[in-house]
């Protein structure tokens, strides 16, 4: 069974692989190169075709500006069945922006650092990826320094998101509270997503209205990060996105000790990696929820609500064994009944939590992913293998779809799959929880 369900997935990477050297995330739905998605998508390859792993991530590498930022979308291809495409975003506005890749001016969490270290684990042929890393690391590095110099505004080791679409986790109920914050004008538009996907599953149009607003004040200042900084609406620091910026530094330091000299990084990494690792913890954990939460730069204060985000810690040194005991028992108190597969995007006792909708409940499998590795480093091994059994569970019974409803007994409809079908990052995940 496994062997069939490893096939199929085999089947919906390549598919969605691209003549450009890419993969798409989804046919229909997305339609280009995603910063997050391509890191997963080679590990997936890592396990059976390396020079496809390999070029994914050199393609999106290819796509960085000159400051060393990495967008979050870059448009290799001409289509117009995404919005908003290119001509919305200009990324052009940016002085350093790639002259040969149009992308968006904004970013996705930081995945590179510990793909490169997991592309070394799973290689077969260690010199010949070590010798791809050498190549390549010093772009993930000069990213990592683009995230502290240009982003960390108190120098306390946190950077922050100025869009929904930064944090990879776009509806999530988190942001309800800052869209109550803004008023953006009633933009007119063609949605692509929702002809490709059931209505339900997606953001309402409101919600959309928000996103392109940031976009246009971003715009306005032909994305300066200082700018940006002092005028976006939306500034927060996540607790994902942070703990994906740790953990690709952790990997990036042991990945440049095993290449030899460089101590100037590493020492300088260490540095970054201590005060990230401090602010994490004096910052976004919350006492009361006993879990990490997002913090509203805008608004001087914690957004007190537990997501599958706030449990993302524990994939990096960040809580100590008090911390990670505290981190699973919240996730086993609210998220863990019987009933439910784990872990469900939003807090399932919440008034906010919705089953079926994208990122305000649903399971994803990138996240499961990450928990279940850090689980397993934390030591809880159990609830790590559950994890995992539920993520292979969950495609084994609906297909490879891009999320999944929580709830093992499913009123609402008979397929527990939601969102874009063949989806890639569910596919490269799995082979890699398979293998
Ligand atoms: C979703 O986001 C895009 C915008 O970036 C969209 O809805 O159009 C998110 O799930 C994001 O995390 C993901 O990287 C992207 C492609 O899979 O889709």
């Amino acid at each position: 069974m496994s062997e069939e369900l490893l096939a199929k997935a085999k089947k919906v990477l390549n598919d969605n692989y691209q003549d450009g050297g890419f993969t798409i995330p989804s046919k229909g739905l997305y339609p280009f190169q995603w910063k997050w998605d391509s890191g997963f998508i080679a590990l997936g390859f890592a396990h059976y075709d390396v020079a496809k792993a390999k070029k994914e991530v050199e393609t999106i590498l290819n796509a960085q500006w000159g400051n060393g930022f990495i967008p979050h979308i870059v448009f290799h291809t001409e289509t117009d069945t995404y919005f908003p495409g290119k001509d919305f975003h200009e990324s052009s506005l940016h002085p350093k922006s790639s002259k040969e890749y149009p992308s968006t001016g904004m970013t996705q969490p930081p995945v590179f650092g510990f793909i490169l270290e997991h592309l070394y684990r799973i290689a077969e042929d260690k010199n010949d990826m070590l010798a791809f890393i050498e190549k390549h690391i010093d772009k993930v590095f000069n990213n990592h320094m683009y995230f502290y110099e240009n982003r960390d505004i108190h120098k306390e080791g946190l950077v922050y998101i100025y869009h929904n679409w930064e944090s990879g986790t776009d509806n999530s109920p988190i942001w309800d509270d800052i869209w109550k914050t803004m008023n953006p004008p009633e933009y007119t538009f063609e949605r692509r997503d929702t002809t490709h996907v059931d209505a339900a599953q997606r953001p309402t149009k409101r919600e959309y209205d928000h996103y392109l607003y940031i976009i246009d004040i971003a715009k306005k200042y032909n994305y300066d990060d200082k700018a940006i900084a002092e005028h976006s609406p939306f500034l927060v620091q996540d607790p994902l996105f942070n703990t994906m910026l740790i953990q690709s530094n952790a990997s990036l330091i042991r990945l440049y000790e095993l290449l030899g000299g460089n101590e100037d990084i590493t020492a300088l990494l260490r540095e970054k990696q201590a005060l990230s690792i401090s602010g994490m913890n004096t910052k976004l954990f919350n006492e009361d929820l006993g879990a990490y939460v997002h913090y509203d730069l805008r608004q001087g204060k914690q957004l007190p609500y537990i997501c599958s985000s706030s449990f993302t810690p524990l994939y990096s040194e960040v809580p100590d064994a008090i911390k990670a005991e505290r981190l699973v028992s919240t996730m086993l108190e609210r998220f863990g009944g019987e009933d439910k597969y784990l872990c469900a995007s939003f807090d399932p006792t919440h008034e906010r939590f919705n089953p079926r909708k994208y990122w305000r409940g649903p399971v994803w499998i990138n996240v499961n992913w990450m928990l279940y590795q850090g689980l397993k480093n934390h030591g809880y091994n159990e609830l790590a293998s559950r994890i995992k059994n539920d993520s292979i569970e969950l495609v084994k019974q609906n297909g490879f779809f891009e999320y999944f409803d929580a709830r093992k007994e499913n009123p609402d409809a008979e397929n527990s799959g939601y969102g874009g079908d063949n989806f890639s990052w569910t596919a490269a995940l799995l082979i890699d929880f398979l293998l």
